[in-house]
């Protein structure tokens, strides 16, 4: 093959998000818009970590993602790249990616040094939705900010990309190796089973014959939704192969395009039939519900937990998988090395940290900010209260992984009473970790596709409330005298305690006396408008108070927020899109 110079120009619009570039494929599709946030990637990446060297490129399965795979097949070759590795049909969860940057070997020994990831996560997919590409570094984890940036700024003065037009498409549903010949010699393409590599970790990671007991045991029922993103294969080879469940315990487990026409997002409004299936919901079911169900998103980084009529929020997930690892869970039997968690994520992590004397971290949303941790050794487990849960097996959120978490500590709790007495519950274990640590009560509220002008003007509005709070007091006490006082508030900024760096502007919190938080967000991920994330927090020690509905709980606080950030009136929305 050989190689073309293209002369281009800057594209608007191509700044990275929270995780990488996120936008309709309509826009995806204008002429140049891949090649240039392609070819400004490589140009932020040092020469070394490009010419010669191997990347994995694939995703979520997405529509527009077999078109994009031969167009940065083509764009490496061009640009150097030796060789270039891609699950069959395109297919590689987010961890999966992640895993194989950190574990797989080619035949000579050689190592991925990164890998494009193409997915837009939970945001809906098809010709008029959503596609997405990020960068993920030799560590297996997203591209830090210091890279993010560059590339931003190489898209805004980018004037040529290289393309190899003339290599002929690589047939992706195929297994096996292609090589060409370029004129800086060869170049590769393999091709291999999605599933594979990622098996090989989780079965490093989790007692798969005490996994497989409990989930061959008459009194452990199991469903699990793939909401038709890519997690489905992966459960198909893990639960079913690998733990025995039965075929009919998988749910929209065949990756489409379009997700079905889905929101491929594992929370209570979009994983419907999950949520019905287990008796959550206004449809009540005929059957029984399982003891056990669980979802994960479109790239199969999110996952959602659920026991029989019970939801576990995922800021409770991460503090019970914490509390509970080091016996449950035979990758971390020596212990961990700290916990962290996002800044807008309950603190109900931090309670189990100070119990167990570990290293705690918070960090800014997205997953970017733990790779730094875990790198250097500070972390083993973390999540967010967005559906993410992982640890330091690999460095990105991980999906499946919780949902083995989560079966270890449910075998665990389980392991002498099997065939005798009653289950011990999803349910009976979180309440059980509420008794002991106290319960963080906990809402968002999200108002997605709002006027970014008006996000942006709610933002500024409650940043500079922050400069007198004897002024909010007196506010709040008037919308409800019951409500304790204001003592700090402040825009969240984290220094990275391992490089220095420093991330400003991440969420503005409001903390009250009784330890309840306020936490408002502008969404880094959506592809139209502005998404108002806000997070409510309010922490019971009591335990005769700790088995209350949330929103019940929760209802004063929910409507001093909306008061105080004057959300109907910026927004002209009297109802969030969607609570979790
Ligand atoms: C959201 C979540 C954040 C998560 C990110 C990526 O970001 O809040 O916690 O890391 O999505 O998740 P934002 O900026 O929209 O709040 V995924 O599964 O979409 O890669
Ligand atoms: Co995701």
């Amino acid at each position: 093959f050989t190689v073309t110079r293209k002369e281009t120009s800057p594209i608007d619009s191509q700044k990275p998000g929270t995780s990488g570039l996120r936008k309709k494929v309509t826009v995806f599709k204008q002429p140049n818009y891949l090649h240039n946030f392609v070819q400004a990637t490589f140009n932020a990446l040092p020469g070394e970590q490009v010419k010669g060297v191997t990347l994995v490129v694939s995703g979520d399965g997405r529509y527009f993602s077999k078109d994009a795979i031969q167009i940065i097949i083509k764009m490496a070759a061009a640009n150097g790249v030796k060789r270039i590795w891609v699950g069959q049909n395109g297919l590689l969860s987010t961890p999966a990616v992640s895993c194989i940057i950190r574990e797989r070997y080619a035949a000579d020994g050689a190592k991925a040094s990164g890998g494009f990831i193409l997915t837009a996560s939970h945001n809906p997919g098809g010709p008029h939705e959503d596609f997405g590409i990020k960068y993920n570094m030799g560590n297996g984890g997203p591209a830090p900010e210091a890279i993010t940036d560059k590339i931003y700024a190489n898209t805004k003065t980018i004037k040529e990309y290289f393309i190899s037009e003339d290599l002929v498409d690589v047939d992706i549903s195929v297994l096996g190796v292609s090589s060409f010949q370029g004129p800086e010699g060869t170049f590769e393409v393999e091709v291999f089973d999605s599933t594979t590599d990622y098996v090989k970790l989780m079965k490093s990671i989790f007692d798969f014959e005490s996994l497989r007991k409990l989930l061959s045991s008459p009194k452990f029922t199991f469903c699990f939704d793939g909401l038709h993103g890519v997690a489905g294969p992966y459960a198909k080879r893990i639960f079913v192969e690998e733990l025995s469940a039965h075929e009919r315990s998988l749910l929209n487990c065949v990756p489409k395009e379009d997700f079905g026409g889905g929101h491929p997002d594992p929370n209570l409004t979009y994983a419907k039939e999950l949520v019905a299936r287990m008796g959550l919901g206004k449809e009540a079911p005929k059957d029984e519900p399982p003891e056990f169900g669980a979802a994960a998103d479109g790239d199969a980084d999110r996952n959602m937990i659920l026991g029989k009529r019970f939801f576990v929020t995922p800021s409770d997930s991460v503090a019970i998988i914490a509390a509970n690892a080091v016996q449950a869970i035979p990758y971390f039997s020596s212990g961990l090395k700290g916990v962290a968690r996002s800044m807008p994520t309950s603190a109900a992590l931090d309670v189990v940290a100070r119990d167990l004397n570990l290293k705690f971290f918070e960090v800014p949303t997205g997953w970017k900010f733990f790779g730094n941790l875990m790198d250097a050794g500070l972390c083993s487990i973390c999540g967010e209260e967005s559906f993410g849960t992982g640890s330091d097996h690999i460095r990105e959120k991980d999906g499946i992984w919780a949902v083995l978490a989560w079966l270890s500590i449910i075998a665990y709790r389980n392991k002498d009473s099997l065939d005798g007495r009653k289950l011990v519950s999803v349910e009976d274990i979180v309440r059980q970790h509420w008794a002991t640590y106290g319960r963080h009560y906990y809402t968002r509220y999200d108002y997605e596709n709002v006027d970014a002008g008006a996000a942006k003007d709610l933002m500024a509005h409650l940043v500079k409330l922050q400069a007198s709070l004897p002024d909010v007091n007196k506010f709040i006490k008037g919308i409800r005298s019951d409500v304790s006082n204001i003592v700090q508030a402040d825009e969240f900024e984290y220094k990275d305690p391992v490089d220095g760096s420093v991330s400003k502007h991440q969420g503005i919190r409001y903390f009250f006396e009784d330890g309840s938080r306020l936490v408002f967000r502008l969404s880094g991920t959506g592809s139209e408008g502005a998404t108002i994330r806000l997070y409510i927090e309010q922490y019971e020690k009591d335990s005769s108070k700790i088995g209350r509905d949330s929103q019940k709980a929760l209802a004063t606080l929910v409507e001093v927020a909306l008061k105080l950030s004057k959300m109907q009136e910026f927004t002209g929305r009297s109802a969030p899109t969607v609570i979790t």
